[in-house]
């Protein structure tokens, strides 16, 4: 039988019309993907963290599969979550989360292999340069193996500067010294040679300010030196009014790595411009791959006093969510 043009036309209508756009678009809650629109412009994500405690909530999951297209572990992948005492590994909720993105074709951030934070007293107890060494190289040889070809990019080195634009005091510093980045990313390297290895940090949203500048200056040095850093992820946790000043941030940090990215992104008591500046200072920098933020509901985020995501507690996406859409439209 031939269809004509009227008959396919009233058909669509009737499709259009049916009982069930309305709930499927209460689902997923935001009537457009940030993802998507990110994509159309040439990057590869628009993400968020989750762990399975946020996952195993229908919505929060619905949203995320809906509008988000890559996932960062908030806290699975962590050493005191993952290797609590020595050579004792365990996977369980990394797994989970991972399994959840692979299921969903969302890519994933690893985060985080050495941190000075949310590190367990008998990694941070250790005196001598050999045993630190060793059992640094067989945390990350653990964690990049056992994930292996499942993970974009690992944040090999979280927050080890100051707010000088020195070295922290940190274990990993104190008794290796700076030789501890190169030992990270070489061992990270060799574990999984396809994954982009970052270096992140917080509080690098003014290009003028000494620790941007510290990033910046020894990311270069390190990567002259033949150190393997892939890219600089900057975390982007901002109050009110500072959107602004991460667009000539992330240009200087950008032009110091191969690639670079906002991997952390939340905004206590935002103004929209600092949504439009957030995702401005991203999309004016070819290398920027993707913007994460850091949960999806207001309550359900590390500072949520400020309301600083992109849906309410009620799970609906907030004005800076359509602010954001339309930034990278
Ligand atoms: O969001 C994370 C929170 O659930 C944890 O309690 C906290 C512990 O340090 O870590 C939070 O995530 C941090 C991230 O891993 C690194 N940058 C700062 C983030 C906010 O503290």
């Amino acid at each position: 039988m031939k269809l004509s043009l009227i008959t396919l036309l009233s058909a669509s209508a009737l499709v259009s019309a049916a009982p069930f756009a309305e709930p499927i678009l209460d689902e997923r809650q935001a009537a457009q993907s940030i993802n998507d629109a990110i994509i159309k412009k040439g990057r590869k994500y628009f993400g968020t963290c989750a762990d399975p405690g946020r996952l195993n909530d229908a919505k929060n999951a619905a949203i995320l599969k809906a509008d988000f297209g890559q996932i960062t572990p908030e806290n699975s992948m962590k050493w005191d979550a993952t290797e609590s005492s020595r050579g004792n590994f365990n996977f369980g909720q990394a797994d989970q989360t991972v399994k959840f993105a692979q299921d969903n074709k969302k890519l994933m951030r690893g985060h985080t292999t050495v941190w000075h934070s949310q590190l367990p007293s008998w990694v941070s107890q250790i005196k001598d340069k050999a045993t630190l060494t060793t059992v640094m190289q067989n945390h990350i040889t653990t964690l990049l193996t056992h994930f292996k070809g499942k993970i974009y990019a690992w944040d090999v080195i979280n927050e080890m500067f100051d707010e000088s634009g020195g070295f922290r005091s940190s274990v990993f510093y104190n008794v290796l010294g700076e030789d501890f980045v190169r030992i990270a990313f070489e061992t990270a390297r060799k574990a999984d040679p396809a994954a982009k290895l970052y270096i992140n940090d917080y509080n690098l949203d003014s290009a003028t300010y000494a620790k941007t500048q510290g990033m910046v200056r020894n990311v270069k040095k390190w990567i002259a030196a033949g150190i393997p850093i892939d890219g600089i992820g900057s975390q982007t946790h901002l109050s009110a009014g500072q959107g602004i000043n991460t667009i000539a941030a992330m240009a200087s940090l950008c032009a110091a790595a191969s690639e670079c990215a906002m991997t952390e992104v939340d905004i206590a008591n935002a103004q929209a411009a600092d949504w439009t500046n957030v995702v401005k200072a991203c999309m004016n920098q070819k290398n920027c791959v993707g913007i994460t933020v850091w949960g999806i509901r207001d309550t359900d985020s590390w500072r949520s006093s400020g309301n600083p995501l992109l849906f309410d507690s009620n799970y609906k996406p907030k004005s800076f969510y359509n602010t954001v859409l339309a930034a990278l439209q």
